[in-house]
């Protein structure tokens, strides 16, 4: 028996995890209370890490396919197959031919963080979908216009802040989200123990707004409308307060002026709240010593994901509490480059290029993942004719699942690197599993961006890797070679360009710890026994606290950087060098936000939102026996109010028709959604013939997306409108044994 520590990939919060390990074999998970960061907190899916690492339903090693079916093959026979296949591809129909699609886990291994950069690079596809047109997409992009990068996401202050007004997020569930906090529960009571408020906007009554002091069930999708109006009060009542924002904001009168026709009065029927509740949450928000306004999921995934994402932010700064000590702060990630001086910056650009078929805008690179099965099935120069997936399942997570599904099936061309033939991978031609989590090193390239507290964690592999078993990094870094024409390289070439490509760049710059340095000199003292480890240590070595690898190694519970502090005007990248608070593509898509509070809504017209469960996490975790079991998670909850009216019986089926299909889900009478919502999670569905999911397709569960044809997208982000769509129930078929 020996005992490792290994950070949690299961979610955002990032848990340090201690495990017991029999031989290779992991046993047990606890929390780790020596972990700078998290103290000793894990959930049930942290305690379960055993079994999710050890599911016999795990791919062992590559499969291929051949005449029709997939067999196991060498790790040779694979990237063979692959840079065979895809060349040609690509020779005869240029880069676009080949579309990338990126998913949710990619943000929970190194492996996904240093390579899918170089794969795009070495692709030069312009087809690129990821998990973010089904997530936080409005928020990069109300970012990349504000501050002028995409990636300088304030987060809540939730250690110091005297107010919290919450939307769309229920942390007590998901663990929290651009906001990587262990133990965000015991941090909400905190706060309400130390005196400060939780509001929260929810049309769920969720366990987070249980724990609320006020929680507004505002209709979905109607956030923007609601955030305007608290703009509108601070405006009318003269409570905007920059202080110390004052000399880095341009654009405040021009947002008094665009949110003019947004009183209380004006939105309170469209979001089914009280006029009079929406002016005591703007002043209480003005008077509260520090607030944050903080919105995820459920403010994101809508029809004004971005305008409502772009309003949250223009409260903090009007109420004075962006980048300030208890309001939203932006975290300093250990592996950022060294901040520069400040001064105007690139800006950020929107629609630099379209999809082909319904001529969608790019946003941060990427097009709609809502529009990859029309990019695959329509026919015409351009069209997208093999694809690759790296721990994705849009079969399940994006709209329309359907269509993508018979879409996949037609490509000349389908590689995925998964540990699982699931209702996406089935289609794939060549399938490179990586090894369970216990044989990879963990280091959060992504959410230390997003941490309520600066800090940096590195844990190596617990186990040695298994026979027959590759890294996820070399797969990486082979498949990189393969589709670029150089199988058969050493994968360590990967890693030393990237290196190379880096300090090239660094020795250049003034404000980098490098500056000037022989840039081989500085290579050669990086440490570090693999090609990801070197990365790490020199993108340490490049960063703002001049951290290496080995100081990471000899600090195995991690190192504390301290709590966030401001960093203004320093991170700004607009081209004025200022705060754009209102950006000219956010002042275009306003009329259509004006529209919506003429929009009468349709008496009858069920609105269907999602929820999330702790024991899960999207579509990947259904087959785990130790986070599967009990009732049927898998049911549509209606008001009861609603269930009468509509003839629904709890227990028995009911049918829901949306505008790309149709399902039957079992109906669960409950008052914690309001009248007019129904809730259906996502990421069930796992009813498809040829996966190799045996506790999941048991429980299949069905498919929300498939209610969704695809076409409802925020326009600025490209994101995919999976809360609060319209849907018809009706009492379903055969009742439930
Ligand atoms: N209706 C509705 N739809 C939603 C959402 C919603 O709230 N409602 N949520 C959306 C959101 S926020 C997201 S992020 C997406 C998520 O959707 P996806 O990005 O498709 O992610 P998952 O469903 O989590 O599937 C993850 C895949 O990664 C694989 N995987 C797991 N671990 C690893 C690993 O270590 N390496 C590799 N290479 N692969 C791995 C799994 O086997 C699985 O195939 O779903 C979105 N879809
Ligand atoms: N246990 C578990 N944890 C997870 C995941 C998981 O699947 N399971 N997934 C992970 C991922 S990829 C992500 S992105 C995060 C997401 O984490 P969160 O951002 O916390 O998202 P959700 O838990 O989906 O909560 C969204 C809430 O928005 C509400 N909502 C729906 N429509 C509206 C609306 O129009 N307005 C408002 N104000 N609210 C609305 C829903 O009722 C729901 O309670 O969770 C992560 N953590
Ligand atoms: S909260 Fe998230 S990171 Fe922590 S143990 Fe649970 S799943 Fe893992
Ligand atoms: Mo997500």
């Amino acid at each position: 028996m020996s005992t490792a520590l290994r950070i949690c990939p299961l979610c955002e919060a990032t848990c340090g995890l201690t495990l017991t390990l029999d031989g290779s074999r992991v046993t047990a998970a606890r929390g780790d209370k020596d972990d700078v960061f998290s103290q000793g907190f894990l959930c049930p899916k942290g305690a379960a890490f055993p079994e999710v690492d050890a599911d016999p339903d795990r791919l062992t090693g590559p499969l291929v396919r051949e005449n029709g079916a997939l067999r196991e093959a060498t790790w040779e026979e694979a990237f063979d197959l692959v840079a065979a296949r895809i060349r040609p591809l690509i020779e005869e129909y240029g880069p676009n031919a080949v579309g990338i699609v990126l998913g949710n886990p990619n943000v929970h291994t190194i492996a996904g963080a240093l390579y899918p950069p170089l794969l795009i690079g070495a692709l030069r596809t312009r087809n690129l979908f990821t998990a973010s047109t089904l997530d936080q997409m409005p928020k990069h992009v109300s970012s990349g216009l504000l501050f002028g990068d995409a990636f300088a996401i304030p987060v809540p202050d939730l250690d110091r802040t005297d107010h919290l007004l919450m939307l769309g997020a229920n942390p007590l569930d998901s663990n929290g989200s651009l906001c990587t906090a262990p133990d965000f529960p015991g941090r909400l009571k905190a706060l309400r123990r130390r005196g400060g408020t939780l509001t929260v906007v929810d049309p769920r009554r969720t366990r987070t707004a249980r724990l609320a002091d006020r929680h507004l069930a505002l209709r979905p999708g109607s956030d923007a409308l609601f955030l305007a109006a608290l703009v509108n009060t601070l405006f009318a009542e003269d409570l905007v307060r920059l202080g110390a924002l004052e000399a880095h904001v341009e654009g405040v009168e021009e947002v008094r002026a665009a949110v003019r026709e947004f009183t209380p009065e004006a939105v309170a029927a469209a979001c089914d709240l009280d006029a009079g509740a929406i002016r005591t949450t703007a002043r209480e928000l003005a008077a509260a010593p520090t607030a944050a306004v903080y919105g995820r999921m459920g403010s994101s995934t809508v029809a004004y994901g971005t305008l409502g994402n772009w309003l949250v932010d223009v409260l903090n700064v009007l109420t004075g509490n962006l980048d300030r000590p208890g309001g939203a702060l932006f975290p300093l990630s250990a592996t950022a480059p060294a901040p520069r001086p400040a001064g105007p910056g690139k800006g950020f650009a929107l629609g630099r290029w379209s999809s082909r078929v319904s001529g969608h805008p790019e946003a941060k690179g990427e097009l709609p993942l809502a529009a990859l099965a029309e990019e695959i099935d329509t026919p015409g120069e351009g069209r997208i004719r093999a694809v690759v997936t790296v721990a994705a399942n849009p079969v399940l997570s994006a709209p329309d699942g359907r269509r993508l599904d018979a879409a996949l099936a037609s490509l000349d061309l389908m590689v995925s690197v998964d540990p699982y033939l699931n209702e996406t991978t089935r289609h794939a031609d060549v399938v490179l599993p990586p090894p369970p989590p216990s044989q990879s090193a963990h280091f959060d390239f992504a959410f230390n961006q997003f941490a309520v507290r600066n800090q940096a964690r590195y844990t190596p592999a617990a186990a040695p890797l298994a026979e027959g078993r590759m890294d996820e990094c070399e797969i990486h870094a082979r498949l990189i070679l393969a589709v670029s024409g150089l199988h058969g390289t050493p994968p360590s070439a990967v890693d030393e360009l990237a290196v190379d490509t880096a300090l090239a760049k660094a020795v250049t710059q003034e404000h980098s710890p490098v500056h000037g340095q022989d840039p081989k000199a500085v290579a050669a003292a990086l440490s570090g026994t693999t090609g990801p480890e070197r990365r790490l240590d020199l993108m340490l070595r490049l960063g703002p606290y001049g951290l290496t690898l080995d100081a990471l190694r000899a600090a195995p519970h991690g190192i504390d950087l301290g709590p966030l502090e401001p960093r203004l005007p320093g991170l700004l990248k607009t081209r004025s060098g200022r705060i754009a608070l209102l950006p000219a593509p956010i002042a275009a898509d306003l009329p259509r936000l004006r529209a919506a509070l003429d929009e009468v809504p349709e008496a009858g017209v069920l609105r269907l939102v999602g929820r999330r469960h702790l024991r899960s996490n999207n579509s990947w975790l259904h087959n785990i026996p130790a986070l599967t079991g009990g009732s049927n998670r898998c049911t549509l909850q209606v008001h009861p109010e609603d269930a009468a009216r509509l003839d629904l019986v709890a227990g028995a089926l009911a049918r829901v028709k949306g505008e790309g299909g149709e399902l039957e889900a079992e109906v669960e009478i409950t008052d914690t959604v309001r009248p007019g919502v129904v809730s259906l999670p996502h990421g069930w569905g796992h009813d498809r013939p040829g996966t190799r999911l045996g506790v999941a397709s048991g429980r299949p569960g069905v498919n929300v997306n498939q209610l969704l044809d695809g076409s409802r997208l925020d326009p600025l982000s490209g994101t995919a409108v999976l809360n609060g769509f319209p849907v018809q129930v009706t009492p379903g078929g055969s009742p439930l044994r």
